[in-house]
C-alpha cells in the first residue's frame, strides 16, 4: 500500500479495510476541480454520466430500478444494549451486526479502486465542524461527496499524525470477478443491504445501496446519526432542520430554523422569495443544522453541509426559482429524465411536457406513458455557493444566532397553517408529537400518517426518549434567551380535495407573522393547540384567498384533535420510562384544554 497518509488511525484504518475488502487499487482524494473531472471523464466512458448539453459540466446518472431511495428498514442503530437505540430505531447488537456486515465486506471490492475520501462537515477548521473519511467502491459517491461536503487534502493536514475522525466505510456491495462486466449501478439486493451506525464508537458501515443517505454517509449518517449522539453527550444539537435568515423592511435579521421530514418541502422554504414587500430572504442551508449555545447564551446554528441534495420533481420557477437557477451548472442529476436536447425533465417542471424523452429507467417515454418520466424521488446534487439566494454568512464558523425554530409536516386534515407554542417546553411537546404522511424520500408506502417527532425519527442516532429529554434540558439552559418555537402545515385540503395555502412564496406571510411576534407587533389568540394569529395579524394583504379557505384553514376542530389523542398516547407508550416527566405533564395539559 503505497498511500501517503500520516495519521495513524488513518493508515491503520486504510489498511484493515483493503486486507478486508480486496480492492483491486486504492486511491485518495485530494477534493480538487482536477480529480473531479477525472472522475466524471471516466465515468462518461463507462456510460454511466451522461453528459448534458443544455447545462455546463452537469450529468445525469441513472440508478438500478431496486435502489432509488434510503432504506430505513434496515438502517440500523447498534448500541450495546437495545434500550440504548430506543424504540425509534431497527437495533442489532455490534458483536453480530459487524460479524454478518464483516461476512459482507471480505472481498467486497473486488475488481473496484477502493476511494478514500477526506471531508469536513461544517467549514474546514471551524471549531464547530468534524471530520469524516469515508472509504468507498462508488465513483458516484466521490462526485456526489465532492459537491455535499468539503472534500480537501488540507482536512488530512488537519488531521496531523494524531487527530480523530469519523469513520465512514461504504460499499455498494458488487465485487466483480475476473472479467465480469461491470454493470452502470452496482448494489446489493434488498435483503443485503445494512446502513450501520455504532454510535458508541463513532464509526459509520453501510453496504449495498448507492443512493443517496444510503451511500453519501456524511449526510444523514454522520451529521444526523452520529452527530445527534455526540450532541448528547456535549450539550449540543444537530437537527434535520433547514435555516434561513429573513430580513424585515426595516433591516431586521431573524434567523429561522425548521425541521420538516424528507420530501416536504425544506429546499423551498430554505431558498423562498418573500411575496410580500421589502421583506427578503436569504438561503443559510436546506437540511441539517448544528446548533449550539454561544457566549452570549444564545443559540447558533452552522450547516454542516457544502451542496444541495434536493427533490427534482415539483421544482420549478413557479415553486423554487432560487433552485432553478442554482441547477444551471455544476449540478448532478439522479433518475431524472432525459429530453432530446440534451437536458433534464422531471414533472413538474415549467413549461409543457417533452414529446418525447428517456425515462429515468432507460425507456423511451411520452407522455403518453403510463408511469412518470422521472422517479419521484429523483434528486439534483448541487453547490450550495451557487445558489443566488446564498447568504454571506453562511460559512461564519461561529454560526448565527437562531431567533425561530418552526416545526411541522404534511397533514391533509386537521392541522391548522400556523400555531404558536406557549412556550418552549410546549413547543417540546409539538416536536415531540408531529406528525406527517409519508413521502417516496424512503422505500415504502407513500401517504401514511406517521409520528415523526422534530422530523428525526429516521435520523435520531440514540433512544428517542432521551432525545426528549437532551430538549427539555437545552431549553433549561437557554432559559430566556431560547428561540420561540412554532408549528406549521402548508398542506392542508378543502373538503374537495384542493390545498388551501397557496404555499411557496406565500409562506413568508406566515414567517413575517412569527418575526412580529417575537417583536410584540402581532396578536395572538389562546386555542387548546397552541396560539393563533388574532384575526387580521397574519399579512394577506395581495393575496387572493377567500375569507372561508382562510378560516377552513385557521380551523381547530376539537373533536378532531381528541381523536389524536389515542395515536399519541401509544406514540408516547412506546418510549416507557424513558418518555420525559415533562413530556407527559406537556400531554395531560393539552388533553385537559381540550375538554
Ligand atoms: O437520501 S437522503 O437521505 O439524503 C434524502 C432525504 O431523505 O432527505
Ligand atoms: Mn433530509
Amino acid at each position: 500500500m503505497n498511500i501517503d497518509v500520516k495519521n495513524e488511525k488513518l493508515k491503520s484504518w486504510i489498511r484493515e479495510v483493503a486486507e478486508l475488502c480486496t480492492p483491486d487499487d486504492i486511491y485518495l482524494c485530494n477534493g480538487s476541480k482536477d480529480e473531479y473531472r477525472d472522475m466524471i471523464d471516466r465515468l462518461i466512458k463507462a456510460g454511466i454520466a451522461i453528459p448534458l448539453e443544455k447545462r455546463p459540466n452537469s450529468y445525469l446518472f441513472r440508478s438500478d430500478p431496486s435502489d432509488v431511495a434510503r432504506v430505513e428498514d434496515n438502517t440500523y442503530i447498534s448500541t450495546s444494549s437495545q434500550a440504548e437505540a430506543g424504540p425509534t430505531n431497527n437495533w442489532i447488537a455490534p458483536d453480530g451486526l459487524k460479524k454478518t456486515m464483516l461476512d459482507l465486506y471480505r472481498g467486497c471490492m473486488k475488481g473496484r479502486t477502493m476511494y478514500v475520501i477526506p471531508f469536513s462537515m461544517g467549514p474546514i477548521g471551524s471549531p464547530i465542524s468534524k471530520i469524516g473519511i469515508e472509504i468507498s467502491d462508488s465513483p458516484y459517491v466521490v462526485v456526489n461527496m465532492h459537491i455535499m461536503t468539503r472534500v480537501s487534502s488540507r482536512v488530512l493536514e488537519l488531521l496531523g499524525t494524531d487527530g480523530d475522525f469519523i469513520p465512514c466505510l461504504h460499499s455498494v456491495g458488487a465485487p466483480l470477478a475476473p472479467g465480469q462486466k461491470d454493470t452502470k449501478w452496482p448494489c446489493a439486493p434488498i435483503e443485503k443491504k445494512y446502513i450501520s451506525h455504532f454510535p458508541e464508537e463513532n464509526l459509520i458501515w453501510s453496504y449495498g445501496s448507492g443512493y443517496g443517505g444510503n451511500a453519501l454517509l456524511g449526510k444523514k449518517c454522520l451529521a444526523l446519526r452520529i452527530a445527534s449522539a455526540m450532541a448528547r453527550r456535549e450539550g449540543w444539537m444537530a437537527e434535520h432542520m433547514l435555516i434561513l435568515r429573513l430580513t424585515s423592511p426595516e433591516g431586521k435579521q431573524y434567523h429561522i430554523a425548521a425541521a420538516f421530514p424528507s420530501a416536504c418541502g425544506k429546499t423551498n422554504l430554505a431558498m423562498m422569495q418573500p411575496s410580500i414587500a421589502g421583506w427578503k430572504c436569504e438561503c443559510i442551508g436546506d437540511d441539517i443544522a448544528w446548533m449550539k449555545i454561544g457566549p452570549d447564551g444564545r443559540l447558533y446554528a452552522i450547516n454542516p453541509e457544502n451542496g444541495f441534495f434536493g427533490v427534482a420533481p415539483g421544482t420549478s420557477y413557479s415553486t423554487n426559482p432560487m433552485a432553478m437557477d442554482t441547477l444551471k451548472e455544476n449540478v448532478i442529476f439522479t433518475n431524472c429524465a432525459l429530453t432530446d436536447s440534451g437536458d433534464v425533465w422531471w414533472e413538474g417542471m415549467d413549461g409543457d411536457e417533452p414529446a418525447h424523452a428517456i425515462d429515468w429507467k432507460g425507456k423511451d417515454w411520452t407522455p403518453e406513458s403510463p408511469a412518470d418520466a422521472a422517479h419521484a424521488n429523483a434528486r439534483f446534487t448541487a453547490p450550495a455557493a451557487q445558489c443566488p439566494v446564498i447568504c454571506k454568512d453562511w460559512e461564519k464558523p461561529e454560526g448565527l444566532p437562531i431567533d425561530i425554530l418552526i416545526f411541522g409536516g404534511r397533514r391533509t386534515g386537521v392541522v391548522p397553517l400556523v400555531y404558536e407554542a406557549f412556550d418552549w417546553d410546549h413547543g417540546v411537546f409539538l416536536g415531540a408529537t408531529a406528525a406527517s404522511e409519508t413521502t417516496a424520500a424512503n422505500i415504502g408506502a407513500v401517504g401514511n400518517l406517521r409520528r415523526d417527532p422534530f422530523a428525526m425519527k429516521p435520523f435520531c442516532g440514540y433512544n428517542m426518549g432521551d432525545y426528549f429529554q437532551h430538549w427539555f434540558n437545552m431549553g433549561e439552559k437557554l432559559g430566556s434567551k431560547a428561540p420561540r418555537i412554532f408549528y406549521v402545515n402548508w398542506f392542508r385540503k378543502s373538503q374537495d380535495g384542493k390545498f388551501l395555502w397557496p404555499g411557496f412564496s406565500d409562506n413568508s406571510r406566515v414567517l413575517k407573522w412569527m418575526c412580529e411576534r417575537i417583536d410584540g407587533r402581532a396578536g395572538a389568540q389562546k386555542t387548546p393547540i397552541g396560539l393563533i394569529p388574532d384575526e387580521g395579524s397574519l399579512d394577506l394583504g395581495g393575496l387572493n384567498i377567500s375569507h372561508e379557505n382562510m378560516k377552513e384553514l385557521m380551523s381547530i376542530n376539537p373533536e378532531e384533535w381528541k381523536a389524536e389523542i389515542p395515536d399519541i398516547e401509544k406514540h408516547f407508550s412506546t418510549f416507557g420510562n424513558r418518555l420525559p416527566e415533562k413530556l407527559k405533564k406537556q400531554f395531560s395539559e393539552f388533553i385537559e384544554r381540550l375538554r
